[in-house]
């Protein structure tokens, strides 16, 4: 009776701070820290969220775990710490089988259990679209973006990012001119398939605000499937080293409206922009599968 009463008294803090805490936290924080959460908006992409579902259930899981594990060392260095007047080794303990199998066992589940989750997700964030909306095609080039905007006839050349004029100003130096910056516009709620391409080395298709980066492998078409769901400006880098330059290999993706996509193609077709950059630019065609070149001849 007294037991239950007492229980009852610890329940009522406890849920009390549960609440509390729970309450406190912000949309940041309730999906892991992540880039790209923001309080009362949408998430950046429709496979936001399932990224972040993985990596915050996949902390909490471990932060149990580590718990734990930290709570049992101090207890065996507290409760067998070596006492006053202690001489010699204390009773060794070996070969004890539950304890063996209960830490060959739980490692086992829980690994089992990572693998599990992270394949479903990743299945569902690759299926590639029965009917996209938009088709795309990124070329990554040493040490930029070309935007190939293949349903609509346009594309976009890029350069690799301009450092802002040194002023002696130490607050900008290492910036950037963002005008400057390849800038890929795609249309809100568009189902959009990216098709990766490189002209040269690996590079890597990175948009830190959509949890999701694809590397870009010359010889080798990948593929990234979005549906951005929030207007806004996003950063974007190459995310393998490309050489010199690699750190300048900025861009930018606009998520914009339908209209504002429409008048950014007939901007780019009014430059002239209008047609495709493709393969021929690459600087590598000799690849295995382009034939060329067959023998070794000096003509
Ligand atoms: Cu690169």
């Amino acid at each position: 009776m007294r037991h239950t009463r007492r229980l009852r008294w610890a329940a009522i803090p406890i849920a009390a701070a549960v609440t509390f805490v729970l309450a406190g936290c912000s949309d940041a924080q309730l999906h892991g820290f992540l880039p790209g959460f923001k309080s009362g908006e949408k998430p950046v992409t429709t496979k936001t969220e399932m990224v972040s579902g993985l990596w915050v259930t996949s902390w909490i899981v471990l932060l149990v775990v580590g718990i734990i594990v930290w709570a049992l060392v101090i207890w065996a260095v507290v409760v067998y710490r070596r006492r006053k007047g202690q001489t010699g080794l204390p009773v060794q303990l070996r070969y004890n089988m539950p304890i063996e199998v209960f830490y060959t066992i739980v490692p086992f589940i829980l690994i089992i259990g990572f693998f599990a989750f992270t394949a479903r997700d990743q299945d569902a964030i690759e299926k590639p679209y029965a009917n996209p909306d938009l088709h795309v095609t990124v070329y990554a080039k040493q040490w930029a973006w070309d935007w190939d905007y293949t349903d609509d006839d346009a594309y976009d050349p890029g350069i690799q990012a301009q450092a802002v004029a040194d002023t002696g100003d130490s607050s900008t130096q290492g910036d950037v001119v963002e005008s400057e910056l390849p800038t890929l516009y795609l249309p809100v709620d568009k189902k959009i398939d990216i098709t990766l391409k490189s002209r040269d080395v690996i590079h890597s298709f990175w948009v830190p605000a959509f949890l999701y980066k694809k590397d870009v492998i010359p010889g080798h078409t990948n593929h990234m499937y979005v549906t951005p769901t929030r207007i806004g400006t996003y950063k974007g880098d190459c995310a393998e080293l490309c050489g010199e330059y690699h750190s300048a290999m900025l861009f930018q993706v606009k998520v914009v409206s339908e209209a504002d996509y429409e008048a950014h193609i007939a901007e780019l077709k009014a430059k002239g922009y209008t047609g495709s950059l493709g393969d021929d630019y690459n600087r590598n065609n000799n690849l295995p599968g382009t034939g060329a070149p067959t023998s070794g001849g000096n003509d």
